[in-house]
Formats: C-alpha cells, sequence, structure tokens
C-alpha cells in the first residue's frame, strides 16, 4: 500500500503532546527532602524527546471506543514511566551499554550508575501509584488494567524477554526463539497498552478482541521496523548504540530474512493489523494511522 510522503504527517501530534504536557506539568513526584537529584534524573529520561507510541496508543484505543482519552492519561503515563525505566535499565553498562538515548547522554553517563538504577526503579514505583492514586474508574476494573500492564512487564512480558535476550537468545539462530523474545520484551507493552485500557473502559470482551489482535500485530511490526533501522537509519540511529558490536553477531529480522525480506514482513504485518482493526467496532481511524507510522517511521 502507499503511505503519505512523509511518516510524520501520519503521528496524532495532537496525543503525544497530551501525554507530554501530562508527565510534564501535572504529574507530582512527591517532594522528599534530598532526593531532588533523583527527581531531577527521572525527568531528564522521562521528559527527553521520544514518540510516546505506547502511551498515544492507550489514548488512541479510548477514543476509538468513544471515550474522551482525558479518563486514561494517568494509565497512559504510567506506561511511558514503565516504558522509560526499561530504556534507563537496558543503556546501563552490565545491559547494552549504550552512550545515547533519546537525542541526549545516557540516563547513567549522565547522573552515574547508581542514579540511574535507581531513576528506573523509582520510575517503575510511581508508575504503579499513579495508577492506584489517580486513575478514576471502579476500583476492580482499575485494579485489573493495572495488574495487566504490570503483568506485560514481569516475567511473562518485559523482563523476562529481557532476561531471554541477555542469556542469548538472539544468538542461539533460531528464529522462534527470536520472535519468543521479542514478543515478551516489545510486544507484551505495546499489548498492553491497548488491552489495559479495554480493561479500564469495561469493553473487554469478544467483540473487541480485533483490538487485542491489531495490538499483538503491531509490537512485532514495530520490532522488525526497528531491525530495519538499525541496518539503515540515519546517522544517529546508526552511532547510538555502543553495544552494536554485542548487536552484529545477534539474529534480528534483517540477518533472518535480508533486509528486502524483512520489509515484505513488516508490509504482511501491517496488513494484517490493518485488518484487525477493520473487523474492530468503534472508530479506528487514528489507531491506523499509527499502524502506517509504525510501519513508514524513519526513527
Ligand atoms: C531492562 C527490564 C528491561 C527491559 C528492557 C524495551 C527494552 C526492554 C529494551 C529496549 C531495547 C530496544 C532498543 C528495543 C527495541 C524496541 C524498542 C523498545 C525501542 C525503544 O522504544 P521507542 O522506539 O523509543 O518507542 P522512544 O524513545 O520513542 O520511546
Amino acid at each position: 500500500m502507499r503511505l503519505a510522503a512523509d511518516p510524520e504527517t501520519l503521528y496524532p501530534v495532537a496525543l503525544q503532546r497530551r501525554v507530554e504536557r501530562y508527565l510534564s506539568e501535572e504529574l507530582p513526584f512527591a517532594a522528599v527532602a534530598g532526593t531532588e537529584r533523583l527527581v531531577e534524573a527521572m525527568r531528564y529520561s522521562l521528559l527527553a524527546p521520544a514518540k510516546r507510541v505506547r502511551p498515544v496508543l492507550a489514548l488512541a484505543t479510548a477514543g476509538a471506543l468513544g471515550h474522551d482519552p482525558d479518563e486514561v492519561l494517568p494509565l497512559a503515563a504510567a506506561i511511558e514511566m514503565i516504558h522509560t525505566y526499561s530504556l534507563i535499565h537496558d543503556d546501563l553498562p552490565a545491559m547494552d551499554d549504550d552512550d545515547l538515548r533519546r537525542g541526549q547522554p545516557t540516563c547513567h553517563v549522565a547522573y552515574g550508575e547508581d542514579v540511574a538504577i535507581l531513576a528506573g526503579d523509582c520510575l517503575f514505583a510511581e508508575a504503579v501509584a499513579l495508577v492506584l492514586r489517580e486513575q478514576i474508574g471502579p476500583p476492580q476494573r482499575v485494579l485489573a488494567a493495572l495488574r495487566e500492564l504490570i503483568e506485560a512487564t514481569g516475567l511473562a512480558g518485559m523482563v523476562g524477554g529481557q532476561f531471554l535476550d541477555v542469556s542469548g537468545a538472539a544468538e542461539s539462530g533460531e528464529i522462534e526463539r527470536l520472535a519468543r523474545m521479542h514478543s515478551l520484551k516489545t510486544g507484551a507493552l505495546i499489548a498492553a497498552s491497548v488491552g489495559s485500557v479495554l480493561t479500564l473502559v469495561g469493553q473487554d470482551g469478544p467483540a473487541t478482541m480485533p483490538y487485542r489482535a491489531f495490538a499483538a500485530e503491531l509490537g512485532l511490526l514495530f520490532q522488525i521496523v526497528d531491525d530495519i533501522l538499525d541496518v539503515s537509519g540515519n546517522e544517529q540511529q546508526l552511532g547510538k548504540r555502543r553495544g552494536s558490536d554485542q548487536r552484529l553477531r545477534k539474529i534480528t529480522y534483517v540477518t533472518a530474512h535480508g533486509l528486502e525480506g524483512a520489509r515484505r514482513l513488516a508490509a504482511e504485518t501491517h496488513e494484517r493489523a490493518l485488518a484487525q482493526l477493520a473487523r474492530a467496532p468503534g472508530e479506528t481511524a487514528e489507531l491506523r494511522r499509527i499502524a502506517d507510522y509504525v510501519l513508514a517511521r524513519q526513527r
């Protein structure tokens, strides 16, 4: 299919700005004397320029189902906080050892490893507290949405996937192991960005299953495109990782299928994502544009 020439024009910037305003102006980190530098490090990573794909997905899902996206802002912000924590920890010398993230020195380069570990830990804890404190909705649904989000970050989600990654899943040469690792490490949080909103607004049933199937395809698409950008991206993208030597040994969708094969796989995954949206109830145009953007993005 043909997409607009500039991928950035596809993106729901209004939702991105809404999330960013909430994160920068409406999210109170309790003032505890002496922790100012920790809060500074958390905000340094959280507010750095980023796409906000996950919280934007959450707001767009609420909007598609006829809700005011503002209703799910605390949950959406918590998702971005958890994502940011994972990036801070992923960049540490013990993991990927990266110097640059979101166009600026990584948290541990700017604040030291000790502060970066604590900044990640604290973003995670504050994300849970934010949902419990600020998210409006029937308590059972708020708790169920939070459970879905936290399970997506745990053993059967992001952290489990990261463990498979550091313990060599991507070096084994088995494409199935690679796919399982990515679906946990990257896919689970993207899936929860849609699924936890369905749960929160009480519209999680057979009729809205296509939303979940859409999110699963989108997570896969995100990872395939990330692998393509790793080899074909701009200078900033290519120069981003000090851990690139390690990455060269890893099997990716590009090493497994070749660049053209990976592009084909991305296009097919995108088509499947759109097919799910076509079956979904509600007004899904914004979600469709997000899928178009994820396919066409350059960064
Ligand atoms: C350390 C517990 C722990 C988990 C780390 C998500 C993750 C797990 C590591 C990130 C490694 C990585 C580069 C994965 C590729 C896909 C990905 C999640 C990219 C970063 O997310 P974007 O592109 O970045 O949404 P922004 O900065 O826009 O939020």
